[in-house]
């Protein structure tokens, strides 16, 4: 099983996709163990988005990401970070396949709806710069043994 970090931007938020996006997760079969409503601090933001820094898009992606409130999730599951990722499509949403997250609700790189970690290396660090260890709940579903084998 692996964890990953799973973000609904603020253009998310705002155009009011925040339960279509936990749907279609959730519907997937990924486990919640961690949801929160938060405004990233821009000392969080430059955090998260570390690996940007000094690119062209590193200021307005911080502008961004802090303008209004997210919605932080850590989804459990097998192979989940690559299955998320393939979920939400493409960093920029006009090349995004249909039926994509970022494909079917996007039509800017930068408003691009979602975020999720690209590796379990990722995931460990954002999971731990979003969650309190005791944010995460390890639970039993009765649901689990219809979804795995
Ligand atoms: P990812 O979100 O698909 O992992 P990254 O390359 O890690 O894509 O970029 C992080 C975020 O920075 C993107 O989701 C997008 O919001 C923003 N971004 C990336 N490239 C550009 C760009 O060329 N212009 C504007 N924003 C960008
Ligand atoms: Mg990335």
């Amino acid at each position: 099983m692996e964890r990953t970090y799973v973000m609904v931007k603020p253009d998310g938020v705002q155009r009011n996709l925040v339960g279509e996006i936990i749907s279609r997760l959730e519907k997937k079969g990924l486990k919640i163990v961690g949801l929160k409503m938060l405004q990233i601090p821009r000392e969080l933001a430059e955090l998260h988005y570390g690996e940007h820094k000094g690119k062209p898009f590193f200021e307005p992606l911080v502008e961004y990401i802090t303008s209004s409130p997210v919605v932080a999730m850590a989804l459990e599951g097998k192979d989940t970070v690559g299955t998320v990722r393939e979920m939400m499509g493409t960093t920029d949403p006009l090349d995004a396949a249909q039926g994509t997250i970022r494909g079917d609700f996007g039509m800017d790189i930068g408003r691009n709806v979602v975020h999720s970690s690209d590796s379990l290396e990722s995931a460990a660090r954002e999971l731990g710069l979003f969650f309190a260890p005791e944010e995460i709940i390890e639970y039993k579903k009765e649901l689990d043994s219809w979804i795995y084998e």
